[in-house]
């Protein structure tokens, strides 16, 4: 009897102090889906992801990595986990426009002119308070990682003024910011899916793309596209997002660990892609790529012509939202 008490007594203190037991996780295998090659800074994230999740469980939650979108484009993986066919996926914010239109705000070309600024403002209340519109819509957001600033490629000519842009026939993400950025930019824009890129432009039914130097390095752009020019036009955020008809089957336990999980791979995926983009160009050069850098003055026209597409972003994501959003950039780059 008192033994009993010894042990219910020891439990009730486990329990308070927040402890987990073996019994509050089930035996789960976690289809986690990702849209570039294994061997990309996506791919290592999940792996690290993978890792601590096992460590945390005892073995018992399996996270199994599946990249290549092998399980479809980001928008159909989207679906997946809103119908709960599958777990988790990480992708572009961009390709989430359609479900929640406030995600476009980070796509506003020029918005952070640091990553420093990106991590403080999307880590912050600004950047929970987009992620949680995607709960109603049928995922949870957990983190947002760097996919990082974005770079014009092509296979036509080197783009060193605005102009060179006008019959070059652009592959942009499935959104309307992108579509209307690069057609005020007068390029030829034209929305494809990730999955489909590589083809695209090795097909030539695409002359170009923009992505970071990490992506065009590990996805081997450059191999069908010659000229890179440095433009960092806009900082994209990859999410990470857990079907929420799956969450919701979760125990409390089950849920910190993927939510501590989520905020450790958060950091080591910042600090490998920086480290990546760190030595990706010189990479992409001795590969062959012809890199130039846009002339100040070209940057600045382009910087100009862009606001342009400001007053729509506003309209599409909402006043409040581009208000707030603004806000956070402003006091993340005063302090
Ligand atoms: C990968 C995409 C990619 C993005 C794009 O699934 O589509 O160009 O930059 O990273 O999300």
């Amino acid at each position: 009897m008192r033994m009993r008490f010894a042990l219910a007594g020891l439990v009730a203190a486990l329990v308070a102090t927040g402890a987990a037991h073996a019994q509050d996780f089930k035996p789960r295998i976690v289809r986690f889906g990702y849209g570039l090659v294994d061997n990309s800074n996506q791919g290592r994230a999940v792996r690290f992801f993978a890792q601590e999740v096992e460590k945390a469980t005892g073995g018992k939650m399996k996270i199994r990595g599946i990249g290549n979108a092998s399980l479809g484009s980001d928008t159909q993986m989207q679906q997946a986990l809103i119908g709960g066919a599958q777990e988790m996926m990480v992708g572009s914010t961009a390709t989430l426009v359609g479900l929640v239109p406030e995600m476009a705000v980070w796509d506003t070309p020029f918005l952070f002119s640091t990553a420093k600024e990106a991590d403080t403002v999307l880590d912050g209340p600004t950047g929970e308070a987009v992620k949680a519109k995607l709960e109603p819509k049928g995922m949870v957001g957990l983190v947002y990682w760097e996919n990082g600033f974005r770079n014009l490629t092509n296979s036509k000519r080197p783009v060193t003024k605005l102009e060179d842009l006008n019959d070059v026939k652009l592959r942009v993400m499935q959104n309307n910011v992108f579509l209307d950025s690069f057609k005020t930019l007068g390029a030829n824009a034209v929305p494809l899916p990730f999955s489909e890129l590589f083809t695209a432009l090795e097909t030539r039914a695409v002359d170009g793309q923009e992505n970071p130097y990490n992506t065009v390095l590990s996805s081997k752009f450059y191999e069908v596209q010659k000229y890179l020019t440095v433009t960092n036009h806009v900082y994209s955020p990859w999410i990470v997002t857990v079907s929420k008809k799956w969450w919701d089957t979760l125990s409390p336990a089950e849920k910190k660990v993927l939510q501590d999980a989520a905020v450790k791979s958060r950091d080591f995926e910042r600090k490998d892609t920086r480290e990546e983009a760190a030595q990706a160009l010189a990479e992409l050069k001795t590969k062959g790529m012809q890199v130039n850098e846009l002339p100040a003055a070209e940057a600045n026209r382009m910087r100009e012509k862009l606001t342009s597409v400001h007053a729509g972003i506003a309209k599409s994501v909402g006043q409040e939202t581009w208000d707030s959003v603004n806000a956070a950039v402003a006091k993340a780059r005063g302090g």
